[in-house]
């Protein structure tokens, strides 16, 4: 395996693990969650889309006894999936095809150390521990809705950091269109890895615009603390714009390349797994119609939304493309 350079450690600040409940608090005033927190702390309402005017730091740490739980709710005002669910309904086929059994087969999955490497059509090509990643990236949260494309969706507070952040420290080269992401391949710490039937290692991958989106992160935790196993840490890739199969677990290498790489559920079922996989109600898998989904804990569907509700922030880079034609 190629040799790679390591940050130097001057860059890296000592101690800094998973983000703190202050910088939550702070987070959560300055981002997605400050509607909410503005109306736990009485602030009056502002017009829709505009954050809430900035609070002084101080004001808003000053007394976090009397302020509530942080409460999780995305820019829709949906509630975060109970943390129970996050954790026992799982998509892991590295571990198993059932999704109740993930969480016991991975409990012993090691996701500390970590390793990512940086790869292909960078001027820097770089290998990272975990903790240096969230060092020098700082993760934030959030709050994120995942659609399966099998039907059902939840809303998960993540904590990663912009991929476009990453991206930019190695510098991709002018040739490099699309990134590639590899997870782990290791029969022995993934069991189902022996089962020939699947082209593993898992592996995804995105157009260059679409990695350098905001919206795309790695993330290294939920709920506010570390990533657990079932969950794909170490690290993760969360794409909320696109089914969920997009979002690998598990990431080890990171390539940029030319080329559009190839991906795990093309390669098993092309007809029924496209490149793009943009979250479409208007276009059904062969199997599952895809205009309405079973959010967990919740009874009646609810219609699903275009680009899973993200059209603002992403409907322009698929201008001009057919959209039907995406699968
Ligand atoms: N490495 C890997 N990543 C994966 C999968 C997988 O089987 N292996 N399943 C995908 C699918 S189909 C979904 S819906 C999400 C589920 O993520 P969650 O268990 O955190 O909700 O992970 C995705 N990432
Ligand atoms: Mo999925």
């Amino acid at each position: 395996m190629q040799k790679l350079p390591r940050i130097p450690s001057s860059e890296i600040t000592p101690k800094a693990a998973y983000l703190s409940r202050r910088e939550f608090i702070l987070a959560a005033g300055a981002g997605l969650g400050g509607a909410l927190l503005a109306g736990c702390v009485g602030a009056p309402e502002t017009p829709e889309g505009e954050p809430p005017a900035a609070q002084p730091a101080e004001t808003a740490i000053a007394q976090p006894t009397s302020l509530p739980a942080p409460a999780y709710v995305d820019e829709l005002g949906d509630a975060a999936t109970p943390f129970e669910d996050v954790t026992h309904y799982n998509n892991y086929y590295e571990f198993s095809t059932a999704k109740a059994a993930v969480p016991h087969l991975s409990k012993d999955f090691q996701t500390t150390p970590w390793e990512l490497s940086v790869i292909g059509l960078v001027g820097r090509p770089m290998r990272f521990s975990l903790d240096e990643l969230v060092q020098k990236f700082q993760p934030e949260e959030r709050i994120y809705r995942l659609r399966c494309v099998e039907g059902w969706s939840m809303v998960i507070p993540w904590v990663g950091f912009s991929l476009a952040k990453l991206l930019k420290e190695v510098e991709p080269l002018g040739d490099a269109q699309y990134v590639r992401f590899g997870a782990l391949h290791d029969r022995k710490r993934m069991l189902r890895q022996a089962d020939p039937a699947y082209p593993w290692p898992y592996q995804e991958g995105l157009r260059l615009d679409e990695a350098l989106n905001d919206l795309t992160i790695l993330a290294s935790g939920l709920y506010g603390g570390e990533l657990p196993p079932q969950n794909g840490g170490g690290l993760r890739l969360v794409v909320p714009w696109k089914y969920g199969f997009k979002s690998i677990k598990a990431v080890v290498e990171i390539e940029l390349t030319a080329e559009r790489p190839e991906t795990f559920w093309n390669t098993i079922a092309p007809h029924e797994y496209g490149f793009y996989a943009n979250v479409n109600p208007n276009v059904d898998h062969p199997r599952w119609s895809q205009s309405s989904e079973r959010r967990i804990g919740e009874y009646a569907r609810r219609d699903t939304l275009m680009f899973n509700g993200y059209a603002e922030q992403v409907g322009t880079m698929y201008a001009g493309m057919d959209l039907a034609g995406l699968y």
